[in-house]
């Protein structure tokens, strides 16, 4: 059983958190809510009504908090982020409500296993990978450490895809994730506002004689928000995270219907609600897609009005804008919104352009996620001003503007100007988004200390000449409630029992487990943990699978988005030497290892989708080769997930971060790997570099190219082939896959990726491939002691403090935000009047 005994109840509760309080109101919801008897019951019933008990003891907070933010009239940092990639809700909810203890007990005596509850969750996958679930851990840290905030998003009715693996290819189903209601949401239709899409923009002067515009809109689409509450971890304070539908303005056009048309009215109802449909699945831009602006135009409008609502009903003037809210915007995708606000306050609401400006630009702050060229958002003019006409006037307008700025500051510079300029004009034009958020924001950040390093000297570094002084580095952090209190309980409770449970909030005191890395019984402890499970996985491998893994061998773990530059193909090449290692000498004595591999590939990136196809033909080879002697596994564990990660960052001994120097902006699953006791192998690549430093160089498993090594490869003439030729294990590896070896004889299947190696190996895997066979060499050579391999793993833990996600709101709060902490209490008595 796993227990959460560092938890304690929490006090003035007015449902009440006692066993006896939760089996009432679990039976209530049960009968009131679900509408069912324990003989029909579902799991998913059994769920439900956990979830809405949970709720109630949430909303409370939730209320709370939301008459103080409007009594104190709180400045309130808004995180604008197309993504929120949550996870599931049940089991955070009861951790930082500080009942999980109380809620097992509760099933547990009516019969039910909370573990089977939890399960039944779906996850609102509302996100891709590392930028959807760093806001999501934003969240969490923002209402732990009380700092007044609104996430907006978008709610998508389609998250990210679910993954198959057929015939070793990946196969996307759709993720209907509401199919079974979400209990922790509350639509709020009243605070509905209208989206304008197309159409031209009128210039004219009304009757007092002032110069006005109106944009005459094609179309209009709805929004309406659905409000989920975001608890902080052992605080009163549930802040909210605020996604928007899209539906039609009315459901039926009664002149289309009642002329006769009666599918035409219903498609435009259908167009309309198409906007918050489905995720789209790529993990960088989605370069012309008219829908994608859409979306983007839909969720910062609805959003913006939305905080100009707030102002009205505490009746805040306009001018004060930026006292009252700032907004970060995470990556470009809400970008637009600097054109947005510029409109709503000099359209709508009369403001001089330059105050607007100046609100504008003291309001936002941008946080950029990439340095790859391919993923910088920009827009062709053309798409771009039919969707937003009057979006695009302004955008020139700033522009004009800004180019003055630019001209004052470095006069006779041309090039510097088209460099800079909003838009592209060097062949078919485009909107930069990246240049209109330097502009409109008044800080800009990188995400680890490398990635910010390159964002000043390479990609923005004409911003980084004129606006030196709104440049920062946020390193990233992940949170560890989810992350570490609620995935892996037993090294929670183990932790604690040592040092107390401080370290939840304040993570650096992780640092005195330092005392217990020679104490025998500690390691001994923390060796048993790791090892069950290690044990659970495998189940779970089996049960999934069919293949059998050893828990005692080492679980070397890739798990994160497939993409070329975080080279999975490496990490492949490292096992078929290994493989071909076993085939030459079957006696060759060899750590026993078990790779697992897990992510997904975007739809369309078809190199990605032939490396998980690789992935699984090796898989295929490896593990039924009687030579192996079940030496080396390997499995791609197919759908990998928020709900899925947490168990299996616990059950890692070695976590493989081993992208191309300089392309990894910085990564998150390295930090969730290594608090969860994984030790690291890695490149000198985002926030791997400030790891090392943490935890010790001596602790950390580096290999590879530096990120100036590979700018000089790259500029000097980089010849793969060369490689390929001097090294003959690296030469047996490739050629096993050219013959068709892991393809029943198909030599044509890998033929596009091994010729991308060949021609140009744009990710310097041929360059690395020899480090990084010696580096996981030295690994597996440590492993087989493992009393040191306990303690880099012990002090792996104890110095993980600085990712905690709380140091980098903490961060964001001082530099950026300028937000304080705001105390909620609780006030336990309803009303007795309205
Ligand atoms: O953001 C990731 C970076 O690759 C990773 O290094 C970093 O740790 C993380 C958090 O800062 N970027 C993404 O996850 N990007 C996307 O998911 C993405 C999604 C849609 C797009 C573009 C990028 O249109």
């Amino acid at each position: 059983m796993q227990t959460q005994d560092t938890h304690k109840q929490p006090e003035n509760d007015l449902n009440g958190s006692s066993v006896a309080d939760l089996k009432r109101d679990f039976l209530n919801k049960l009968f009131y809510v679900q509408g069912k008897f324990p003989a029909l019951a579902s799991l998913n019933d059994y769920y439900m009504a956990l979830s809405y008990t949970v709720r109630d003891r949430l909303l409370e907070r939730w209320i709370n908090t939301a008459a103080i933010y409007t009594d104190s009239g709180a400045r309130t940092i808004c995180y604008l982020s197309a993504e929120f990639l949550m996870g599931p809700q049940l089991g955070n909810n009861l951790i930082n409500l500080g009942i999980y203890d109380q809620a097992q007990q509760a099933v547990e005596e009516l019969g039910l296993d909370l573990d089977a509850l939890l399960e039944q969750e779906e996850e609102p996958g509302l996100g891709n990978g590392g930028l959807g679930r760093l806001a999501a851990c934003y969240l969490d840290s923002m209402a732990t450490l009380e700092i007044p905030s609104i996430g907006y998003g978008i709610r998508y009715e389609f998250g990210i895809f679910e993954q198959d693996i057929r015939d070793g290819w990946q196969v996307e189903r759709t993720d209907k994730w509401l199919r079974f209601g979400n209990p922790w949401e509350i639509s709020r239709p009243e605070w509905a506002v209208e989206v304008k899409l197309g159409g031209h923009v009128d210039h004219y002067t009304d009757e007092q004689g002032r110069y006005r515009v109106r944009w005459i809109p094609y179309e209009v689409v709805k929004g309406v928000p659905y409000d989920n509450p975001i608890l902080g971890y052992k605080t009163n304070t549930a802040n909210t995270l605020r996604l928007w539908t899209a539906e039609a303005p009315e459901s039926f056009d009664f002149a289309a219907f009642n002329s006769g048309n009666y599918a035409g009215a219903v498609h435009k109802k259908m167009v309309s609600e198409n906007v918050s449909k489905v995720l789209y699945p790529n993990d960088d831009s989605d370069r012309g897609k008219r829908l994608r602006l859409t979306q983007q135009i839909f969720f910062v409008s609805c959003s913006l009005q939305d905080t100009i609502r707030i102002m009205q009903v505490q009746d805040l003037p306009l001018a004060k804008f930026h006292e009252k809210f700032v907004i970060q915007l995470n990556d470009t995708h809400p970008a637009i919104s600097i054109a947005e606000l510029m409109r709503l306050l000099v359209d709508e609401h009369y403001m001089k352009w330059d105050q607007a400006w100046a609100i504008t630009q003291r309001t936002f702050a941008y946080t950029n996620h990439t340095i790859l060229p391919e993923a910088l958002e920009r827009w062709p003019i053309a798409l771009f001003s039919s969707l937003l006409p009057r979006h695009m006037e302004i955008i020139y307008e700033i522009n004009h503007h800004f180019i003055d700025d630019v001209r004052m500051k470095f006069p006779d510079d041309p090039d510097r100007i088209a460099r800079m300029s909003l838009i592209d004009e060097s062949g078919e034009k485009y909107v930069r988004m990246a240049h209109l958020a330097c502009v409109g924001s008044h800080a800009i950040n990188g995400v680890a200390a490398l990635h910010t390093e390159l964002l000043q000297q390479d990609v923005l570094s004409d911003f980084y000449a004129l606006y030196p002084h709104k440049f920062s580095n946020k390193t990233n952090g992940v949170t560890p409630r989810r992350f570490v209190v609620l995935s892996n309980p037993r090294l929670t409770d183990l932790i604690s029992s040592k040092i107390g449970n401080g370290w939840i909030k304040h993570l650096d005191e992780l640092k005195k487990l330092e005392a217990y890395v020679d104490d025998i019984e500690f390691q001994q402890e923390w060796q048993d943990i790791k090892y069950n499970l290690k044990r659970d996985l495998a189940n779970q491998i089996v049960k999934d699978y069919g293949i059998n893994v050893d828990p005692h061998s080492l679980f070397d773990i890739q798990a994160k988005r497939i993409h070329e530059y975080k080279r999975q193909h490496l990490n492949v090449l490292h096992i078929i030497t290994l493989y071909n290692r076993i085939k030459a000498n079957p006696d060759i004595d060899i750590t026993p290892q078990t790779f697992l591999f897990g992510g997904k590939a975007a739809p369309g990136y078809f190199m990605a989708k032939l490396i998980i196809k690789l992935i699984n033909s090796v898989a295929d080879v490896v593990n039924r080769d009687p030579d192996v002697r079940d030496r080396i596994k390997v499995v791609f564990l197919k759908d990998y997930s928020v709900k899925f990660a947490q168990h299996v960052y616990p059950a890692a001994d070695l976590s493989e971060q081993i992208s191309t120097a300089g392309k990894e902006a910085s990564g998150t699953g390295n930090m969730k790997f290594a608090m969860n006791g994984a030790l690291t192998i890695g490149t000198l690549d985002g926030a791997n570099i400030e790891i090392r430093e943490e935890v010790g160089a001596e602790n950390f498993f580096l290999f590879g190219l530096t990120e100036q090594e590979v700018q000089k490869m790259s500029a000097d003439g980089y010849s793969p082939i060369d490689y390929y030729h001097t090294n003959l294990e690296l030469k047996l590896a490739i050629d096993r896959i050219a013959s068709g070896f892991f393809s029943h004889g198909d030599p044509e299947l890998f033929k596009p990726l091994l010729h991308t190696l060949f021609d140009r190996d744009p990710y310097f895997l041929f360059a690395d491939y020899q480090a990084y066979i010696d580096c996981q060499h030295q690994a597996s050579l440590v492993y087989r002691d493992l009393e040191r391999w306990t303690r880099m793993s012990i002090l792996n833990v104890a110095r993980m403090g600085k990712f905690s996600s709380d140091r980098s709101i903490r961060e964001y709060c001082e530099d950026i935000w300028h937000i304080k902490p705001v105390k909620v209490e609780l006030n336990t008595s309803m009303p007795d009047n309205l």
